[in-house]
This record gives structure tokens, C-alpha cells and sequence, in this order.
């Protein structure tokens, strides 16, 4: 296990002379100083000559020692002096920058975006790091030989496919976790390509999901302006690709047309579609929103809001959340189905994997992206969010047969209707938001030594631990060690015989049922998602053990030869056969968080960025 240092540099003063900078007027009096001490000295003639050096070297120490700033280094890099004098290709060479480290390897050795210095730098999760990375370029490389432009790569007939709309959704979902690697050739490939064609794909395009496009399209866009400097001071990753207003630019445009969806519908409940070169908006053919695709795009909106100062963005997005925190729910649960056309739920199935997930994942990240305790605007959604795990702890989770995994069930006729023991791989978001909810990110020794942790965030962390080993067992019961896209579970009223996993020596064998519709694998990110998150907050490091123990298995399994990654048919037998598909989210979402965990705490904290349901890090306001 790494070590933290002792301390953190906010705890040493750098009160020392050696640290601070001197002004040419001190050093010139100093030296006057120092010589009258010495004045017997320079009575004989070899002192004479002496002082002399010494004056012309005080002299030249005077021209010297002005900071760039102060004397101007000019666009050239050559120093000039306030008087126009050019002196500095001369007396000396502009001063040598440290070599440019990847953001990464920057934090590791010290300059961090929170003032923290402390680094758990270890080299074996430095070269599992590095290895994350080299995957990323592999899946990279792929999708930019066969599939520049496409949303998708089909790595093994390797062509391209559009099932996002045709906005190049791989290019926008992996440029910030290029950037976050510090992969610059894929950041100016990524960024050139988004330059010159996305505006005019944006312009050009027919329907597209709201959902899907903000949080991959709209969320990459906006999370490359941050990361590329577009707040000036709060974080720079890197120094190529285009500037940071180029994605503005492009987000704006992006996001004036996606608000269609909320101002056609006659209720604060957005469309779910939206043509995008009309900019108008229409309903799912059944009429209905999914609750978690109409309650998962504030974080973008509000963030695009804050940083182009038009509020319109974030005042549409967040009427979605003021009119739910309205409905009837029960015990602060919410059917999968909400009507544009009527602002009601649909329905009563009620569940945390598909189309329920992430509404619950941006009730706590909205409260805390606003500031969280600094505005009291938003505790309803805190409130929300604690009354919702209250709910999901009484009524959803359960507890498997023989050996007692901790699950999250689903209630599909709501909460007097039967019980399904039933988890999609998607409900595996929930540890981490769980840990996060209950920290805010702090670490939780932190938490406890600060006494900020209620009751109810101890059961929520306390549920993320075992949650999170219950989504660990999912891909260790399997024969490729790798999940399937959802499990049942053994209780005393559910059983299936002869749907195990295919690895008998796992230990929950008989505990996790793996129907064969549901044995395939989309390269997903949500469960190293939350061993990321528990590992940044309990310092554990069985999390970072599982986490690699799942990317090998993504590398022995799903790695295509000529270029990118495939999901798979079927986790259950080997060799397992291939279904020919990278999601963009394995760029975006499930290498990034691979890599984090594998790195430094210090990049990207948890307690200043929250990361969209995407992965893509957006600041948390601080005022
Ligand atoms: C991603 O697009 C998002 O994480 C979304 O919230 C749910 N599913 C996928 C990844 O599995």
C-alpha cells in the first residue's frame, strides 16, 4: 500500500530567505553590506580586484535576477527590459521549463489542483497506471483508423457506426480522459476533429436523445473547456488543442438547440428527442420520459449556465427537479416512467438500474456541485436524496442465499406488489454515489475525525461497502472475470438451478443467477466507477486490487488485435463469444476511472469536481 507523507505543504511555512524572491535593490544593498564587513579585507590590491568582480557581478545579478514577469519575457521567449534593452540572448537563456509531465505525473510530484501536495505515488500502481493508458490508446487507435467521425467503432469488422445520432460521440466522450492521461497527440486529434467538423455535424444532424447527447456530447464538451483552462487559474491539463472557448462555443450551440426539448413540452418534463437541425422536440413513441434521462442533465446545464453566464440553461434543466421534489413518491422512491404531456410519473416500476439510475445520482450531485451547505437554495435535493436511500434501504435491499451478498432489488408494481431480486450491473453506480453522498468527498477518515458523518451517512457507507463487494463478486463469479449486464439473486423465494456464472470456485456460485438473455457485457464502467470512488474515500486497497483484477480481464477478453476493445455475448463461457461494439462510455467513463484509481488522489478531487453520469469532471462551485 502507498503511504501518504505525514504532512501536507499547507503545514510547512516557507519562512526561510532561500524561498523568497529578492528584489535587485536587497541584493545590491546586501553586497554593500556584506563588503563594509569586509573592508580590511579590500585594503590590499588583490581585495581591490576582488570588489571589482564583485561589483560587475552585483551588477549583472541586478539585470538577472527580475522575474520574467517583471522584466517581460516577450512573445519570442527572449527576455527584454523595461526600457526596450535586449540583453537577455546575451546574459542568458530564457529559464528552462521542468519537462511537461502528464497531469498525473504533475500531481504525483506535487502541484495539485487543491493546495494539497500529499501523494501516494507508488511505482506498481504507476505501471498499472501507465497500462490503463496504453489500453485507452489501443481503444483510441482503433476507433480513429476505421472510425474517425462515427459514434461508435465496430472493432472487429472494423468499420463505424452512428447509434448516437452521428455527432462522433467516441471523439467527444474520450477527449477529456485523453486530457486527464495527458495523451496529447489523441487531445489534438480529438480537439482538431471537434473543431473543424462537430459544429457543423450539430447544424446538420437529425434526432438525437437529450439525455445521451447532453451527457456525452454536451457533458465532453464542457469538462474540455474546464480541463483545457477555460476557468483561468482553476485547472490547466493541457496545452494543446483548440482553445478553451472553441468548446464553449460549440456547447452553446449544442445546448440551444437540446432546449427545445424543455420549451415544447407543456409541462416542466422535457421531450426526450430532439431534431437537432430544427431545433424542435418531440416525445418517446409511448409518450413517456425515463425518469432518469429527464433528471440527469442539471449538471451539464448548470455548469454551461455558470461559465457563459446566460442562466436559461440551468433555469430549464432545474424546474425538472423543483417540479419531481412536488410528486408523490414512495419513501422518496420514483417510478422508472415520468409523461412530459401530464408532469406524472408513469407507472410503478421502481428500480436503480436502467432508466432509474442516475435521477438518484444527480439528486446529491447537484446539491453538492452548488456548493452544497453554502446554498440552502438546493437542500430539498439533499433532502430528497437522503429520504430516497432511506427508501432504497428498507425496500430494495436484501440480502442473497447461502452466503449473505448484499443486493439491491427491484419493486416492478411498486412497493405492495411482488419483490424481484433482480440487479441490473447499472445499479453498481450506486456505492460510489452512495460513499460520496456521505463524505462529500472528504476521505472517511476525514469525515469521522471531523465529526461530519450522521447517522444516516454511516448506513449509506456502510451499504456502498457491501455493494460494492456484491458488483466486485458479479464479475468474479463469471468465467471470463467480467460482469454480466444484469444478475438475479438467491433468496429464500427465488432459486434457479444451472444458471451459475461458470466459475465454480467462486464462493457465491450458488448466490448469483445468470439468465443466458442477460449474460453479455458492454464494456461498462459503473462498478470500477465505485471502487474508484471507495478507494479515494476509505483508502482501501482491495479496491484498486479488484479494479485491476477486473482490467485484466477486460484486456484478456475483450481486446481486439487490429485497434479498440468489443463487447461481449457471453461472460459465462471461454472464449467468449465477440459482439463486435465499443461503447463510447468505455472511453469516456470506464478507462478513466481505471486510470484515477490507479493514480493520484490529488487529480480531479472528489471534494472540488463532480463527475457527470458520463464520467466527464465539472467543478464544484465554490461560492
Ligand atoms: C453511461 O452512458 C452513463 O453512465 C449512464 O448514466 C448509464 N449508462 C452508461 C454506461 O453504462
Amino acid at each position: 500500500m502507498s503511504k501518504s507523507l505525514p504532512y501536507s505543504v499547507k503545514d510547512i511555512h516557507y519562512d526561510n530567505a532561500k524561498f523568497r524572491h529578492r528584489s535587485p535593490l536587497k541584493v545590491f544593498s546586501q553586497s554593500l553590506l556584506t563588503l563594509s564587513t569586509k573592508r580590511n579585507y579590500a585594503s590590499c590590491s588583490t581585495g581591490k580586484f576582488l570588489i571589482l568582480i564583485l561589483f560587475f557581478g552585483v551588477a549583472c545579478l541586478m539585470l538577472m535576477s527580475k522575474s520574467p514577469n517583471e522584466s517581460g519575457l516577450n512573445e519570442k521567449g527572449k527576455v527584454t527590459f523595461v526600457g526596450g534593452l535586449r540583453l537577455g540572448g546575451l546574459l542568458r537563456k530564457p529559464p528552462r521549463l521542468p519537462p511537461r509531465l502528464s497531469p498525473d505525473e504533475g500531481q504525483v510530484r506535487g502541484s495539485s489542483t487543491n493546495g494539497s501536495t500529499v501523494s501516494n505515488y507508488d511505482p506498481k500502481w504507476a505501471a498499472r497506471q501507465q497500462s490503463v493508458k496504453e489500453a485507452f490508446d489501443h481503444a483510441w487507435s482503433g476507433y480513429r483508423k476505421y472510425a474517425m467521425g462515427y459514434d461508435e467503432l465496430m472493432p472487429i469488422s472494423q468499420k463505424g457506426v452512428d447509434g448516437l445520432g452521428g455527432l462522433g460521440a467516441t471523439v467527444v466522450d474520450a477527449l477529456d480522459t485523453a486530457m486527464i492521461m495527458g495523451l496529447d497527440n489523441i487531445v489534438s486529434e480529438a480537439g482538431s476533429w471537434v473543431e473543424t467538423h462537430l459544429l457543423e455535424r450539430i447544424s446538420q444532424k437529425g434526432q438525437v436523445n437529450l439525455f445521451e447527447t447532453t451527457i456525452r456530447v454536451l457533458g465532453g464538451l464542457l469538462s474540455a473547456y474546464h480541463l483545457s483552462g477555460g476557468e483561468q487559474g482553476t485547472m490547466n491539463m493541457t496545452l494543446v488543442g483548440p482553445k478553451p472557448v472553441i468548446y464553449l462555443n460549440i456547447a452553446k450551440d449544442l445546448a440551444d438547440r437540446l432546449l427545445s426539448a424543455f420549451t415544447s413540452s407543456p409541462t416542466p418534463v422535457p421531450f426526450c428527442d430532439v431534431i437537432l437541425h430544427e431545433s424542435t422536440a418531440h416525445p418517446a413513441p409511448g409518450g413517456a420520459s425515463s425518469t432518469a434521462e429527464v433528471a440527469s442533465v442539471q449538471l451539464e446545464f448548470n455548469y454551461l449556465s455558470a461559465i457563459s453566464g446566460d442562466p436559461k440553461y440551468s433555469t430549464e434543466a432545474m424546474k425538472v427537479l423543483a417540479h419531481i421534489k412536488t410528486l408523490p413518491k414512495t419513501e422518496g422512491l420514483v417510478p422508472i416512467y415520468i409523461s412530459p404531456q401530464t408532469g406524472d410519473f408513469v407507472g410503478e416500476n421502481i428500480r436503480l438500474g436502467s432508466r432509474g439510475d442516475s435521477y438518484y445520482e444527480y439528486l446529491i450531485k447537484v446539491w453538492l456541485q452548488q456548493g452544497a451547505k453554502l446554498n440552502s437554495n438546493f437542500t430539498y435535493l439533499h433532502d430528497m436524496y437522503i429520504e430516497a436511500m432511506k427508501g432504497v434501504r428498507h425496500l430494495l435491499v436484501r440480502n442473497s442465499i447461502p452466503k449473505g451478498l448484499v443486493f439491491v432489488g427491484e419493486l416492478p408494481y411498486g412497493s405492495k406488489g411482488e419483490f424481484s431480486p433482480k440487479m441490473d450491473h447499472l445499479v453498481c453506480f450506486l456505492p460510489g454515489t452512495l460513499a460520496l453522498g456521505a463524505t462529500k468527498g472528504l476521505t472517511k477518515e476525514q469525515a469521522l475525525k471531523e465529526n461530519l458523518l450522521s447517522f444516516e451517512d454511516l448506513e449509506n457507507l456502510k451499504l456502498a461497502e457491501d455493494l460494492a463487494k456484491t458488483c466486485f463478486e458479479m464479475y468474479e463469479v463469471t468465467a471470463t472475470g467480467l460482469a454480466p449486464e444484469i444478475a438475479y439473486f438467491h433468496t429464500k423465494d427465488y432459486s434457479e438451478d444451472g444458471l451459475d456464472g461458470g466459475n465454480k470456485s467462486s464462493m457465491y456460485a450458488n448466490d448469483i443467477i445468470i439468465k443466458p438473455a442477460d449474460r453479455h457485457n458492454l464494456l461498462r464502467p459503473e462498478t470500477v466507477e465505485s471502487l474508484f470512488v471507495l478507494y479515494r474515500i476509505t483508502k482501501d486497497t482491495k479496491y484498486r486490487d479488484q479494479g485491476w483484477q477486473i482490467f485484466e480481464a477486460f484486456e484478456k477478453y475483450t481486446k481486439v488485435k487490429s485497434g479498440g476493445y468489443t463487447s461481449l455475448d457471453d461472460v459465462t463461457e471461454v472464449p467468449p463469444h465477440r459482439r463486435d461494439k465499443m461503447e463510447t462510455f468505455f472511453l469516456g467513463e470506464t478507462l478513466k476511472y481505471l486510470y484515477l484509481l490507479f493514480g493520484d488522489d490529488s487529480v480531479i478531487p472528489l471534494d472540488k469536481f463532480v463527475f457527470n453520469t458520463e464520467a466527464h469532471p465539472l467543478p464544484i462551485r465554490n461560492t
